[in-house]
């Protein structure tokens, strides 16, 4: 490639439009604060994504912090090695202890199964991750959820716009998060959310994220800065213009990989799943080198000789960074499908704009390289 090629490419609107944002911007001079744009863009992005009660944040990272807040959670809380690292990280500057189970080899989510081993009495809460945006198993996680009394939070920054019959999925749990991350489906630069069931627990998550703030002179609790600034949300008001495009893009792009990858031996991609409307956040494909014949890492490195830059999300695992690794759940051994997941995951480039051909180019590539 004469260009580099990276795993995405954020989707942008056309400019002009977001101009008539800024100048009404400059005009009125509210730069945050719940500001025009910020309650506009709630009330439509509620409307598309067909969800209650939204809140929109600065990022992702700082709505999984204040979620977890906002349920007031503490003790140990069960989650998934594959996935970010904000994941965990919200639990460790909350002061909660994560605990792993590991993943199912098909969507490569959160086992219902192992969750429900991993129980103990100091667990008060499950948090999984719809990673790549595939739905969890939702349905297990809500009986686990009733039948051990725990919170259940779904940390849901890779499922913007998914649906599972026809629902948003992110009407499951108590709570969900997302992302707005230039990287994600829909940007708004940075950006996150909290989505939850109450106009109680909106109101105390929009006054979390603004100091615990409750009108001028009341401070109900410790809050945070957390909200999302007008420029943000204009940008993410001109962007709900044009996502259902990227996402009919996005569709086609994981279209031609599966029809070009179909009969490549030791490499798995992972298939649409019944009755879900997917967004096609990444496109990851598992490389089995005692089939394939070439490592994940060998092809990595090779197709960054030819400028393509794929990512190994998730490589590694949680549970083998330093901060984590201590953990009794983290031991080599707990968590044997995320690790052999983690070994050959590699997420090729996937983004609204990226020419046809570059998936010709890498796929011929995979094939080529197939014993
Ligand atoms: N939970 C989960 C499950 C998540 O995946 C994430 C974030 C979060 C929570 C936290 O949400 P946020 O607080 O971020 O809203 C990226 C993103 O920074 C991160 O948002 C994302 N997940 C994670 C999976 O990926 P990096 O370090 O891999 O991104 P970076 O900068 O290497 O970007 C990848 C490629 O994208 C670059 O090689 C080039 C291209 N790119 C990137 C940016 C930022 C552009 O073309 N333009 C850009 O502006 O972490």
């Amino acid at each position: 490639m004469n260009n580099p090629v990276y795993v995405t490419q954020p989707a942008m609107p056309p400019l002009a439009e977001f101009t008539v944002y800024l100048e009404k911007i400059w005009e009125k001079r509210i730069l945050t604060n719940n500001g025009p744009f910020h309650k506009q863009f709630e009330k439509d992005l509620a409307g598309y994504l067909g969800v209650k009660y939204i809140s929109v944040f600065t990022n992702g990272t700082l709505a999984l912090l204040t979620a977890l807040q906002a349920l007031r959670i503490s003790g140990k809380v069960i989650t998934t090695p594959f996935s970010f690292v904000a994941t965990t990280h919200s639990l460790w500057w909350n002061n909660i202890k994560p605990v792993f189970a590991d993943i199912e080899p098909e969507y490569l989510n959160l086992d219902p199964e192992k969750v429900e081993a991993a129980i103990t009495p100091q667990v008060t809460a499950i948090m999984p991750v719809h990673v790549y945006g595939n739905p969890c198993k939702v349905e297990q996680f809500e009986k686990l959820a009733n039948k051990y009394g725990l919170r259940l939070i779904y940390d849901a920054a890779h499922a913007f716009g998914v649906k599972v019959n026809g629902q948003s999925v992110l009407n499951y749990g108590e709570l969900s998060i997302l992302s707005f991350h230039a990287t994600k489906v829909f940007n708004t630069f940075e950006g996150g959310a909290i989505i939850c069931h109450s106009e109680d627990m909106k109101h105390r998550i929009d006054n979390l994220k603004n100091f615990g703030f409750r009108g001028e002179t009341v401070v109900e609790e410790p809050g945070i800065n957390a909200k999302m600034n007008e420029l943000q949300a204009a940008f993410g008001l001109v962007q709900l213009k044009y996502v259902n495009t990227y996402i009919a893009r996005r569709k086609i792009i994981a279209e031609l990989y599966r029809k070009h990858l179909m009969d490549i031996p030791g490499i798995r991609f992972i298939p649409d799943m019944k009755g879900v409307s997917h967004s096609y956040t990444y496109f990851p494909v598992l490389i089995d080198a005692s089939v394939y014949g070439k490592t994940r890492d060998e092809i990595y490195e090779g197709l960054k000789r030819h400028n393509i830059y794929t990512r190994r999300y998730f490589y590694p695992l949680i549970s083998q960074f330093p901060s984590y690794k201590g953990l009794l759940s983290a031991n080599p051994g707990n968590l044997p499908v995320a690790e052999k997941v983690a070994e050959q995951v590699l997420c090729l480039p996937i983004f609204p704009d990226m020419e046809h051909e570059f998936i010709e180019v890498i796929s011929e590539y995979l094939k080529e390289n197939a014993v």
